[in-house]
């Protein structure tokens, strides 16, 4: 671990290609953050943050930042766990979203983990497998394997495999079914343990733009029109950060109506607006979203 008494910015590691760096850097754009030079060098300087991009391989991400060579990281948890370094997750990222799951062939019966037991499973995360096995209390055989693990039971390498999933169509086309997950994963922003009391302020002001980031995809700016003699149960239906902004309209006897909505509960509440009367609804994403 390097302490930082000198250092006045962060240097942020994120992966240098792959499924997380586009939307590592779109985060950072999102924040406002404007990074000067390309991704073909090892680091880039922001423009208008102090903050220097360390450009890795994820899998390298937990140990720079653990011996304080990068100050902070975004990296799948997947990665954290498995490498069992000393860093701190700070704040999830809502991207990256996948699940660890044990897979089988897909003509075998499967009813519980006891399935596993004595058998092969080929997988590129030994650590949170064993760790899975234990707590089953389940023995079994774990083949570490770096890449296409999930062609090992095909090839007589394996009887199961433990292997990252997001839509499931890898398993499909190998023949394989997914019978259990064992860990949620998505990418995390993660912070060594060092830092000095700037860094920390530079991190708090971080988070908050990247919390306003995130509050603001998951929610819709919505605006109808009412008429006035419905209003009470249109605005019933709006949740809003307060309550709804009410606005008359030029045409008499109606209103405008302003919410904010949140994603989740979005359809099954404009299926209610439009029932209790109100017409011409407009959705709008919203940018950013200070609370
Ligand atoms: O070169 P480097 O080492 O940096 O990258 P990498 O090849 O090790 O990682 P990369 O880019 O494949 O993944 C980076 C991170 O993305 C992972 O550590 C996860 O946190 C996250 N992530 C999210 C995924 C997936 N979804 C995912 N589906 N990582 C891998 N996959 C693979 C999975 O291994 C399998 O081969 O995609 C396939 C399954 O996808 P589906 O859609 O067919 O189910
Ligand atoms: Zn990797």
């Amino acid at each position: 671990m390097k302490a930082n008494i000198e250092c006045n910015k962060l240097r942020l590691a994120i992966q240098k290609s792959g499924r997380l760096h586009d939307d590592s850097m779109k985060l950072l754009k999102e924040c406002g953050i404007d990074i000067s030079n390309g991704v073909n060098k090892l680091k880039a300087e922001a423009t208008n943050f102090p903050l220097e991009v360390f450009f890795l391989r994820d899998d390298d991400i937990p140990q720079y930042v653990e011996d304080g060579v990068a100050d902070i990281g975004f990296v799948g948890e997947n990665v954290i766990f498995e490498k069992n370094k000393q860093v701190a997750i700070a704040e999830k990222l809502g991207f990256g979203k996948c699940r660890l799951s044990i897979a089988i062939p897909k003509g075998q019966d499967y009813s519980s983990s006891q399935f596993l037991q004595g058998k092969k499973i080929a997988t590129s995360y030994p650590v949170i497998v064993n760790n899975y096995l234990q707590r089953q209390g389940v023995t079994a055989e774990i083949h570490e394997i770096s890449g296409s693990v999930e062609i090992a039971p095909g090839i007589g390498l394996a009887d199961a495999i433990c292997d990252l999933v997001s839509s499931g169509s890898t398993l499909f086309m190998n023949g394989l079914k997914e019978v259990e997950v064992i860990f949620e994963s998505q990418a995390v922003l993660i912070k060594q343990a060092a830092l000095n009391p700037t860094q920390v302020q530079l991190l708090e002001r971080l988070i908050f733009r990247i919390q306003a980031v995130k509050k603001a995809k998951n929610n819709k700016y919505i605006l109808l029109n009412a008429p006035n003699d419905r209003l009470k149960d249109i605005i019933s239906l709006l949740p809003g950060m307060k309550s709804p902004t009410v606005l008359p309209l030029a045409t008499e006897g109606w209103s405008s109506v302003h919410s904010v909505l949140n994603e989740n509960d979005f359809w099954n509440i404009i299926e209610q607006l439009k029932e209790a009367g109100a017409e011409g609804i407009l959705v709008v994403p919203i940018e950013k979203m200070i609370m």
